[in-house]
């Protein structure tokens, strides 16, 4: 075989990494598909490409080099078991099988280890970027072990996404580190995305700027710092006119959003690791919330605050305040949401034993993937000057954007909650921030509560040990053994 990669699964995904890959100096890409005809189609319509086509696994296997490296792009979930167990019968050990779909990545870890009882390898690589970033340059996390990524590291590097001179890929870590990545990827995603939404909303509400009007406020926010690929289209969506009815398209569409699931496992893990990822829940929430048409409906009537009372909490005199204030609420409430998920990829390399290096994973979402922005260059530096940071936001650049941004940022929650409009993931974000903060939680009271129901025990801030209140005995304090 002559063929250096080999793509398996030609749907939309599928197809465009191929053309990527073959787009390349020095690549040549066989290609197969479960049904023949998205073979036949991808080949013909790029003759270009000079792709080897194969119709069998056994023919895939005998078209690529050794060692043999494919990338799977089919549907998630049993299709790429059924691919994996095609592939484990033609490769060979040594070769390497390669996942680009968006697995759960606690199925990669149990794929990565069947996988390696055969000698062959097996990656589990994040492609974040949608179709247009597989084809013109995606963001790349891949896992599994550091022989697979001797061979194929360079390949990876010339088809990722450049952001400032440097490829959008890095070996994450082992096993399923790299899909546990862009899980965490995807919930940053739902935050940032559900923080806009919240800024449009109350800017609407608040000024009664027309759609088109607001796409210009993110236009120009877009040359700030908060300049991000999702607020440039936060901008075109909000410009779009629907051409049928002549009004905004987003007045148009049905304000219920869907979800593909990748927010909800950030949220499902988090919650088994113990980290407090809220505005990415709160996020994942808000669509859920808004999935339910027939709760909404009989919800319709419940009090709010008296349209004077709404008035009044946003009554506006200066409009350019006003959405300034709501511009730093955004940012402030941006990079809690980026701290909280960079706490969880933490405790997840901590959990399964990977050795990520944050700094790097921002560096990599820079280009190609749907969260790509300037601002992960500050995150990058954070993790530099301060590799073990235990909290992000606590790093001197983030310390000084949130000090410009606090005052305004409790405003626009304030306005919020009295004008009766929800702002779930600024109200949440900053609730996480005054917790981080406080000097005494009332934590303290939970222990008192756990140990009179449950004799629990707590701890004293005083003097070491473990203590139990006699609750319903005569109350008296014991010393206790530890049951944690
Ligand atoms: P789909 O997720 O729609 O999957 C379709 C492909 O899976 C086709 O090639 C299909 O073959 C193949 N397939 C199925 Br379904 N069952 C199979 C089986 N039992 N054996 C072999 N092949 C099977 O394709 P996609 O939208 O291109 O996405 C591919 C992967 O990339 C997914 O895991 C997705 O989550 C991930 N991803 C997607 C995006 C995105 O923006 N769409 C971004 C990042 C990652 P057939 O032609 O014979 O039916």
């Amino acid at each position: 075989g002559h063929a250096n990669i080999g793509v398996v699964g030609l749907a939309v995904m599928g197809s465009n990494l191929a053309r990527n890959l073959a787009s390349r100096e020095g690549n040549t890409v066989a290609v197969l598909n479960r049904s023949r005809s998205k073979t036949d189609e991808l080949v013909g319509a790029h003759p270009e490409a000079g792709f080897v086509p194969a119709f069998s696994y056994e023919d895939f296997a005998g078209s690529l080099q050794r060692p043999r490296t494919a990338i799977i792009m089919v549907k998630a979930g049993g299709a790429t078991d059924a691919v994996i167990e095609e592939l484990i019968r033609v490769f060979e050990p040594g070769d390497i099988i390669v996942d680009g779909g968006n697995a759960l990545f606690t199925d990669t870890i149990r794929r990565e280890k069947a996988v390696r009882e055969t000698g062959i390898n097996f990656v589990g690589m994040g492609v974040s970027g949608g179709e247009e970033g597989a084809l013109n340059g995606p963001s790349l996390m891949p896992g599994g072990s550091d022989e697979s990524w001797t061979t194929l590291g360079p390949i990876l590097r010339s088809i990722a996404a450049v952001a400032e001179g440097e490829p959008c890929v890095t070996h994450v870590g082992h096993d399923g580190a790299g899909h546990f990545v862009k899980m965490v990827h995807n919930g940053i995603e739902y935050a940032d995305m559900q923080l806009i939404a919240e800024a449009y909303d109350l800017i609407r509400r608040g000024t009664g700027k027309s759609p088109a009007e607001i796409a210009d406020v993110f236009a120009e926010w877009n040359r700030g710092e908060l300049e991000s690929y999702l607020i440039e289209i936060t901008a075109e969506v909000l410009r779009q006119v629907d051409a049928e009815t002549g009004r905004p398209l987003v007045d148009v569409i049905v304000d219920q959003a869907g979800a593909k699931g990748t927010g909800a496992w950030t949220v499902q893990t988090a919650l088994s690791l113990g980290v407090p990822v809220s505005g990415i829940a709160e996020a994942t929430f808000a669509r859920s919330l808004s999935s339910h048409p027939e709760q909404r409906e009989v919800s319709r009537a419940l009090p709010g605050p008296s349209a004077e009372s709404a008035a009044q909490a946003l009554q506006v005199d200066d409009v350019d305040a006003f959405i300034e204030k709501i511009r730093l609420a955004l940012y402030a409430s941006k990079i809690v949401a980026y701290s909280q998920g960079f706490d969880e990829i933490r405790a997840g390399a901590a959990e399964y034993g990977w050795h990520i290096d944050l700094g790097r994973i921002a560096a990599i979402w820079r280009g190609g993937c749907i969260i790509r922005a300037q601002f992960l260059n500050r995150i990058t530096e954070a993790y530099a000057a301060t590799p073990e940071l235990p909290v992000l936001l606590t790093a001197p650049y983030f310390v000084d954007a949130l000090t410009r941004a606090q005052a305004a940022w409790r405003d626009v929650v304030a306005i919020s909650a009295r004008a009766g409009i929800p702002a779930p993931a600024f109200s949440s974000s900053l609730a996480y921030y005054d917790g981080l903060r406080a000097e005494r939680l009332p934590a303290a009271l939970i222990q008192g509560q756990r140990d009179f129901f449950g004799a629990h025990t707590y701890k004293r801030i005083d003097k070491a040990g473990t203590f139990h209140t006699l609750w319903s005995g005569d109350r008296t304090e014991i010393e206790a053994e530890d049951t944690h």
